[in-house]
């Protein structure tokens, strides 16, 4: 038994208890706030695979929080580090001055990133990230002496945060549409998703490299003197757990190289073992010219992100004065003792454990437990790559995304937490899951959908 094992906690244990004020003035973010203020899922207390409600009900947690809790809930090393460094360095400014722990962790994650990818910028957040490297990509170009190339290039269905830059390269419409003419100069490529040709794939989509090809229509577009870079998620998660089609980052990677464009991997899910690999990049072996992470980069215990920069990229930026700041961007909380304290501690614990790879020993299991809901009532696909899962359903006739979210709250009613987006179940457990974590999730998901109108 593992020493943290929720088990051995009394989960009605501690002080929390059901707020006893008004929920009123909490705007909630991403939220059916109405919805959910009628009927709170209030969480109290986490360890290791699950959650408890202020009733101390359990909850298997099947999303790692948020995609991010990839070590599992109150790992000791990670809450230990954030304790002591609160009592040791509560704060340091970031710009002109430094903390041992900020380059003591850049050493340790550029060991783990794919060759070439060695210098990190410190964020707090995925969306921080995300802008950082598209200021980092526009910069590079006009610093080497090629400032006409700005041009930004997404892909439809993205999620890249929701800071103007990451909502412009990104496509989901519903995080566009209320925002106005988003930021200038941007274009998309289209998505993968085709369920004609690839519905129940196991692993990476036999059919769609081609549509890497579509780089080059915006190209002959545009003109590749003015694109600064492109930017996708290897795998992108939260628009409904879309696999690239086999082949499709390598052609994207020799389209980039072609034409001078670099190329970014957004990588706040798939960084840190959640494709089986550290990284997606390592994984399919394809290395990006900037990468950007997030959320299991603390094992989502302190607000955290980085960039990840080509040395080379790094050097054009290494030549003016050297008293003066090469490259003007930053955030109070950049490298954040905190976040540098429970990123070592979460380091730390992948390492222990094997974490950043256990997912690919999970990955058959995971994969034939998923599929066994092929003909369950409304599934149309089931997706799944390491230990990320994809279900989509059959929309309801006029209520999109409505039969997904009855799944959603009837699992949670259950015992299980999964997250859902459109008619897509997504389901991304702690790397930490064992085989009866699996069949608990998915055997909730075939009586739930048994049911679910
Ligand atoms: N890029 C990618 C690829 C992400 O998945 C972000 C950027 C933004 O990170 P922050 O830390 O700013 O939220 C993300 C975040 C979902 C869901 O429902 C996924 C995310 C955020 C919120 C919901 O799948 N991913
Ligand atoms: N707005 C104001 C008025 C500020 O002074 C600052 C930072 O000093 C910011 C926004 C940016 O905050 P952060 O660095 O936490 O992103």
């Amino acid at each position: 038994m593992r020493k943290d094992d929720p088990t051995t906690l009394s989960p009605a244990s501690g002080t929390s208890q059901a707020p006893k004020s008004g929920m009123d003035a909490f705007w909630m973010p991403f939220t059916a706030n109405r919805q959910f203020k009628q009927r709170p899922r209030l969480l109290a207390k986490a360890s290791g695979m699950h959650f408890w409600t202020p009733e101390g009900r359990e909850v298997l947690d099947g999303v790692a929080g948020l995609w991010c809790v990839n070590a599992g809930h109150a790992r000791p090393k990670i809450v230990k580090a954030i304790a002591e460094t609160a009592q040791e360095l509560d704060f340091a400014p970031p710009f002109n001055m430094g903390h041992p722990k900020a380059f003591e962790l850049a050493e340790k994650l550029v060991e783990l990133t794919p060759p070439g990818l060695n210098k990190v910028f410190y964020t707090n957040s995925g969306s921080e990230s995300v802008e950082t490297a598209l200021k980092m990509a526009i910069a590079y170009h006009r610093v080497r002496g090629e400032g006409s190339r700005t041009r930004l290039i997404g892909r439809e269905r993205g999620y890249h945060g929701v800071n103007f830059g990451g909502i412009s390269v990104g496509g989901i419409v519903a995080n566009r549409k209320m925002f106005g003419t988003l930021l200038a100069g941007v274009d998309h490529i289209r998505h993968t998703h085709d369920l004609a040709r690839n519905a129940f794939s196991r692993g990476v989509p036999e059919h769609g490299a081609e549509l890497a090809d579509d780089l080059e229509r915006l190209v002959a577009l545009h003109d590749a003197s003015t694109i600064a870079a492109v930017i996708v998620e290897p795998v992108a998660g939260s628009t409904g757990v879309l696999l690239p089609p086999k082949g499709y980052l390598q052609r994207l990677r020799e389209i980039c190289d072609k034409h001078g464009i670099l190329l970014i991997f957004d990588e706040v899910i798939t960084g840190f073992g959640r494709l089986g690999s550290p990284f997606a990049a390592t994984h399919f072996g394809v290395t990006p010219d900037l990468m950007t992470v997030a959320k299991g980069i603390t094992n989502g215990c302190v607000p955290m992100g980085a960039v990840f920069a080509k040395q080379h990229i790094h050097d054009v930026f290494m030549t003016g004065p050297e008293h003066l700041i090469e490259f003007f961007h930053g955030y109070t909380y950049s490298s954040h003792p905190l976040a540098c304290a429970a990123a070592l501690g979460t380091l730390e614990t992948y390492a222990d454990e094997g974490l950043l790879t256990r997912g690919a020993q999970m990955a058959p299991y995971f994969e034939n437990a998923l599929h066994s809901l092929k003909g369950a009532p409304n599934v149309i696909d089931v997706r799944n790559i390491g230990l990320v899962g994809g279900i989509e359903l059959a929309p309801r006739p006029g209520e999109p995304g409505k039969r997904a979210f009855d799944v959603f709250l009837e699992c949670w009613e259950r015992g299980v937490l999964i997250r859902t987006t459109g008619d897509t179940i997504a389901l991304s457990p702690p790397l930490i899951v064992e085989n009866k974590h699996i069949d608990q999730i998915v055997g909730t998901l075939a009586d739930v959908l048994k049911t679910t109108r």
